[in-house]
């Protein structure tokens, strides 16, 4: 079973690493003005990136005390690299998993690398998880994504069994993490963020468990992605023509201004 309080998960989402705080409504067009300034000033830069597509698989075989990945950092305690059936262990995806708790007697974490992201852009975090798979005691498993101070995020999803967070928002957060209690027997599930930025800033993603008896959850398919936005063309035509009535507009109220006569609106405007 997944253990998660419901109640307080926009809390956790928010404040778990300390300094979050809500956005106000006032502040709300700013931000959005704040985006769409960044989506426009972002023309030419159009591109998504799979930052982290770690699957597990080719890394021969089973190797306890795993150094880790090129993706994935072991920066604490130890993970085990498993192929099955090895232990008994087994994924769906491939033969290739994690032990999140190696072979030390200390519960290992894993970290990306960091990677920079601009304001609008998308970033989606995801991972499959498990129980130990040996009748051992529940472990915490620990996932998310860690920023580089205060970052301004909006459409925050999360998604992991029996729970479904959002999209909610705007938040101004230090990280997104979430402690999960998974069972032994706890089935293969998915854990996913997702939310947009309205800040520029850098992170990274870890998972790391409690467990510190040798059996631990298992991990498999982590993946990063950030998007940056895209305008589709249509909008560009829009974004495009609204700038220039904005200048129509301007210099029509200044002209009119200087004959001492209330400006028309926009829609006069365009009729001459
Ligand atoms: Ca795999
Ligand atoms: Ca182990």
């Amino acid at each position: 079973m997944t253990s998660v309080n419901a109640s307080n998960w926009a809390e956790l989402l928010i404040s778990y690493l300390g300094g979050g705080a809500m956005v106000g409504n006032s502040v709300k067009s700013f931000i959005a003005a704040t985006l769409m300034i960044a989506v426009a000033l972002g023309a030419g830069a159009a591109h998504g990136a799979v930052l982290v597509n770690e699957h597990f698989e080719g890394y021969g075989p089973t190797q306890l005390n795993w150094a880790g990945s090129s993706d994935l950092t072991v920066v604490r305690g130890t993970v085990d690299y498993i192929l099955e059936p090895d232990f008994g262990l087994s994924t769906p995806f491939g033969r290739g998993l994690v032990d999140l708790d190696g072979s030390s007697g200390h519960g290992g974490r894993l970290n990306t690398a960091l990677f920079s992201f601009n304001a609008g852009d998308t970033v989606i975090f995801e991972l499959d998880a498990s129980g130990n798979q040996r009748n051992g005691s529940p472990d915490t498993m620990s996932y998310g994504l860690i920023f580089n101070g205060l970052v301004g995020i909006d459409q925050v999803i999360a998604r992991l069994p029996g729970f479904n967070f959002g999209p909610d928002g705007p938040f101004l957060a230090s990280g997104l993490l979430s402690s999960v209690n998974l069972a032994a027997d706890a089935p293969w599930g998915h854990y996913y963020y997702q939310f947009v930025t309205y800040t520029s800033g850098s992170l990274y993603a870890t998972i790391d468990t409690g467990s510190a008896d040798n059996v631990g959850p298992l991990i498999d398919n982590v993946r990063l992605r950030i998007h940056a936005v895209v305008p589709e063309p249509q909008t560009w035509a829009l974004m495009i023509t609204g700038f220039g009535l904005m200048g129509v507009a301007l210099r029509r109220r200044r002209y009119m201004g200087r004959l001492g006569q209330k400006a028309p609106d926009l829609r006069i405007v365009r009729a001459c």
